[in-house]
């Protein structure tokens, strides 16, 4: 069978049109707060995501370094997701990896084209925008170069941009960093979660089994951005995601009942909690819901490393020592396979309500696709 082909939300925004496709156009619940993003960066009231400054855990003093634990602790619980600063990482390895990404994407769509995923045959790493899935037909507003970067013995260079010239050296250099800076936080937040230090880095898969995941998100200018998503509200199925942007603002976070726009912090890289350490940490920590917004006026691009432990090898649950007779196991275990499966499935099942599409017999045979597809979804 031929693959898919989907339609690259590039060429769309380059065409010129005036009004979205109605694949894009959102249902009328998802349209709040969606206001424009750069009068909303802008403003100075309003909860604020927490910042973490990473030197303050290298600290000298066992007492700085216990304060700032005691600050990842609470960003962790009480919102699950904080921007990090003095990360480690230099400034000149992220700017050369952003001016890559950016390179590759600035290439006429032709080009990247040699580069397309095949969703349909589960070649998922590659170019990318998202197809319609049959229940909603909805669409975002994006598209994307999504590969794994780390165990380094686990990519396939043969798929990674060719254009840029440094893109492989460049990425390989930040995943690096990344990859040292993940042990960093999963040593913190061990000992914030009262277990050995080197306990979640272990449970995970540690260095021969962690996996990162590339997403370079490329949102093109739009030009109807009240109606439309670049990425529609989910929480990540990660242990966590790192992200940088091109200080381009659009990521919106889900806090206390109202969507919350994530400043532009200078150097700083933003985590996330997925769901797979909400899970470990027994719901402690949390996997806070969140969106991308697009704009009129410039493109942005995002870089989401994703930390994943393997698809099967490991079974997800609360981890034993955070389990008592009082704080009973709030997850029932499952592989990390199974827990994309079953988001899926739920999802598929509320756009098939939404649709109000006979529930019952499409339910079962979506069942047995979304199944097979499980282990070939890009995440978001
Ligand atoms: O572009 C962003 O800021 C968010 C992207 C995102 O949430 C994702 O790729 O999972
Ligand atoms: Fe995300």
């Amino acid at each position: 069978m031929a693959p898919a082909l989907a339609l690259r939300v590039e060429s769309l925004a380059t065409s010129g049109i005036q009004s979205i496709p109605k694949e894009y156009v959102r249902p009328e619940e998802e349209l709040s707060n969606m206001a424009n993003v750069f009068e909303e960066e802008k403003k100075k009231e309003g909860p604020q995501v927490p910042t973490i400054d990473l030197k303050e855990m290298e600290s000298e003093d066992e007492e700085v370094r216990e304060k700032c634990r005691e600050k990842l602790n609470k960003a962790a619980e009480e919102w699950g997701v904080m921007y990090l600063v003095n990360h480690g990482i230099p400034n000149e390895v992220i700017n050369r990896l952003k001016k890559a990404g950016e390179t590759f994407f600035s290439l006429p769509i032709e080009e990247k084209e040699k580069y397309a995923n095949d969703q349909g045959s589960g070649k998922i790493q590659g170019y990318g925008s998202k197809l319609a899935n049959n229940v909603s037909g909805q669409l975002e507003w994006e598209d994307y170069f999504f590969h794994l970067a780390f165990p380094e013995d686990k990519r396939d260079l043969s798929i990674w941009p060719k254009t840029p010239s440094d893109y492989i050296e460049v990425t390989t250099e930040y995943t690096r960093h990344l990859r040292g800076l993940t042990t960093k936080i999963l040593r913190a937040l061990s000992l914030c979660l009262g277990v050995e230090e080197d306990r979640l880095e272990k449970k995970v898969g540690g260095m021969e089994d962690l996996l990162l995941q590339l997403k370079i998100n490329y949102y093109p200018i739009c030009p109807q951005p009240e109606l439309a998503l670049g990425v529609e509200a989910h929480t990540d199925v990660s242990l966590l995601t790192f992200l940088l942007h091109n200080m381009v603002p659009g990521l919106q976070l889900f806090y206390e009942g109202k969507w919350v726009i994530a400043k532009c912090v200078p150097n700083s890289i933003l985590v996330h909690i997925g769901d797979t350490l909400e899970i470990l940490s027994n719901g402690k920590y949390k996997s806070i819901l969140h969106r991308g917004l697009v704009n009129k006026e410039k493109v942005r691009i995002s870089w989401a490393v994703f930390c994943e432990p393997p698809k099967d090898k490991i079974i997800l649950k609360p981890l034993p020592e955070l389990v008592t007779e009082t704080e009973p196991a709030k997850f029932p275990p499952r592989t990390f396979a199974q827990h994309i499966q079953q988001k899926i499935f739920r999802k598929t099942k509320e756009g098939l309500i939404r649709n109000t599409i006979q529930e019952e017999p499409q339910t079962i045979e979506h069942k047995q696709t979304l199944q097979e597809d499980s282990a070939k979804c890009v995440p978001q």
